[in-house]
């Protein structure tokens, strides 16, 4: 296609999920002319694709979901505390049609290259399809859970029955009923689905590298006075949640588990146990930073877990002691360890006898062949980069991202990487996103992104990238922050762990979502301080 077939926009937008759609919104609202490209056939991203059984999120279901609208949060019901995929998936397509986002939208359309053009200074994404538009910006939108991740294992072709990814399940959903069911990986995702496809299967036996520790979610069906006093309640639990730790008010408590008696210490665990989910780590201050302290809280959780689990050696290898609790994504479940003590569970450790290769009719581990009609891969995801080097992006000088990045991400408040003028990155590599409550952090970015673009425009500058030594700067300082926890000591996908060949580096920014968004804003209300700001084809900057 030459020039002049090609459409030209204000901002092109990658991914319709949650970030996709609020940044369409603001866009909108502030006149850009700005269309979203996304992969699927529908809306949702994370909540499109992750339909295995018993997927649910993991935060309270009125914190996981937008503030922006009061109108929105007024009229939206939350049937359970937890809310279950369909429910989400039916909210964000309530929330396009409510805003009426569907025309800007573009389905059925996977993003191939997104690269930078010297001259015009301008960004060009090519679709799949090959159809090819170009824009001032370019805002990636692409989730940080979202490039599958899937074992190579020998044999796996050969394979006659079925195989499954967790994120990748079938729409039509799938029957598992009288089937032989292998479950690989136990992670959030494995974690809630054993429990659902062991009342279904006739055999599931659960494929176990390394255990992990859960905690009960406690989830039930939201009472009427519940809902009433919630929205009542909403600005201020909007502003608590921005202002916290991770994205979610919980009640923390501020004594350190070391300054307290054994019982004092019991009686908190059993009191954050009996509540359930997140509430755990805020048990004591300390918890996550001081290896002592985690180790008490550790060991509460593999006492409750022999207390579950009837066979003592099931009961000894589902207790994890590779990692600190917390270190890992803690999982939140309902009836996990219990469904160990069904008849039709098995527990298999592949960490003391890897899996060795799929057979035509099963899976083969170093210690004996497993007969099975399918598997179903909970293996996970690579992680924060995986889904925006799926896409090739190439910046100034025709420079590659995944080169730049190969050696570990580096951005600039996990918003913008040098190199690459006027892409903006929704919840990147660097920022707290996946260690927090995903709607409070994807808000902040939107926010922060169309006003740096109103505030462009307004003064008539043309691009924005960070300066290197400002992103160098922040490179060391989320490492920094990191070693002062204890999230370097576990093989996690924050440290690219579970990707064979990935390099660890510590890819969040632990300091805290509240401590982010100020030090975002004050970059903002220092004129874009650490960035450089051009006006066109100049490379003026102030
Ligand atoms: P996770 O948390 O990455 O879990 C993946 C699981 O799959 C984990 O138990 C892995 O074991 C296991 N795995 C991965 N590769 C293999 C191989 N080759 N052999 C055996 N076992 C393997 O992904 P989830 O989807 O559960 O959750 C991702 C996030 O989504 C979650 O944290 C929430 O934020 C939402 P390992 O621990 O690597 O030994």
């Amino acid at each position: 296609a030459d020039g002049a077939q090609i459409k030209q926009l204000d901002a092109i937008v990658i991914g319709a999920g949650f970030s996709g759609l609020y940044m369409l919104y603001r866009l909108r609202e502030l006149g850009f002319s700005t269309r979203v490209y996304e992969a699927a056939e529908g809306i949702g991203g994370t909540w499109y694709w992750n339909r295995y059984p018993g997927a649910r999120c993991d935060s309270p279901s009125v914190h996981y979901s937008y503030s922006f609208s009061p109108e929105l949060e007024q009229e939206w019901e939350w049937s359970e505390k937890y809310p279950r995929q369909p429910e989400i998936l039916r909210y964000l397509n309530h929330v396009a049609d409510r805003f009426d986002l569907r025309p800007a939208i573009q389905l059925n359309t996977r993003v191939v290259s997104v690269a930078y053009d010297d001259v015009t200074e301008r960004w060009t994404i090519q679709t799949e399809q090959g159809e090819r538009v170009s824009a001032m910006y370019c805002i990636t939108a692409v989730g940080c859970l979202s490039a599958p991740n899937t074992p190579n294992f020998k044999g796996l072709e050969a394979f006659k029955g079925h195989i499954y990814h967790t994120s990748r399940w079938p729409h039509e959903g799938v029957d598992l009923s009288g089937k032989r069911v292998g479950v690989i990986g136990t992670g959030s995702t494995g974690i809630q689905a054993i429990p659902r496809i062991a009342e279904q299967a006739a055999h599931v036996t659960v494929f176990q590298r390394t255990p992990n520790y859960s905690i009960p979610a406690h989830n039930r069906v939201l009472t009427e006075e519940e809902k009433a006093s919630i929205k009542k309640n909403y600005r201020q639990l909007r502003q608590s949640d921005r202002q916290s730790h991770s994205g979610l008010t919980l009640n923390v408590n501020m004594r350190s588990a070391l300054e307290v008696t054994e019982e004092e210490r019991q009686r908190r665990f059993d009191e954050v146990w009996a509540i359930g989910g997140l509430q755990m780590l805020a048990a004591f201050s300390d918890i996550s930073v001081n290896l002592e302290a985690n180790t008490y809280m550790a060991d509460f959780v593999r006492t409750k877990i022999g207390e579950m689990i009837h066979d003592p050696e099931v009961a000894r290898l589902l207790m994890p002691h590779d990692h600190p609790i917390g270190s890992k994504r803690i999982c939140i479940d309902t009836e996990y360890y219990e469904t160990y003590n069904r008849n039709n569970v098995t527990l298999v450790d592949v960490r003391t006898y890897p899996i060795e290769e799929i057979t035509p009719t099963g899976l083969r581990t170093q210690n004996g062949e497993y007969t099975l009609d399918a598997i179903v891969f909970a293996t996970g995801f690579d992680a924060m980069t995986g889904a925006l080097f799926n896409m090739n992006i190439r910046g100034k000088n025709g420079q590659s991202l995944n080169e730049k990045w190969a050696i570990g991400p580096r951005t600039y408040l996990g918003l913008m990487t040098a190199g690459f003028p006027n892409l903006f990155i929704i919840t990147g590599p660097g920022s707290p996103s996946v260690l927090s409550n995903m709607p409070v952090s994807i808000e902040q970015h939107v926010e922060w992104i169309s006003d740096c673009m109103q505030y462009m425009r307004e003064h008539r500058f043309t691009s924005i990238e960070p300066r290197v030594e400002a992103e160098d700067a922040w490179v060391a300082h989320v490492n920094e922050v990191a070693n002062h926890t204890l999230f370097p000591l576990a093989n996690s996908w924050y440290i690219g762990a579970n990707i064979p060949g990935k390099p660890r580096i510590f890819m969040p920014y632990v300091g805290g979502v509240g401590n982010y968004r100020v030090k975002c804003q004050e970059v903002a209300d220092n004129g874009y301080e650490g960035f450089r700001l051009g006006v066109e084809n100049g490379h003026e900057s102030i």
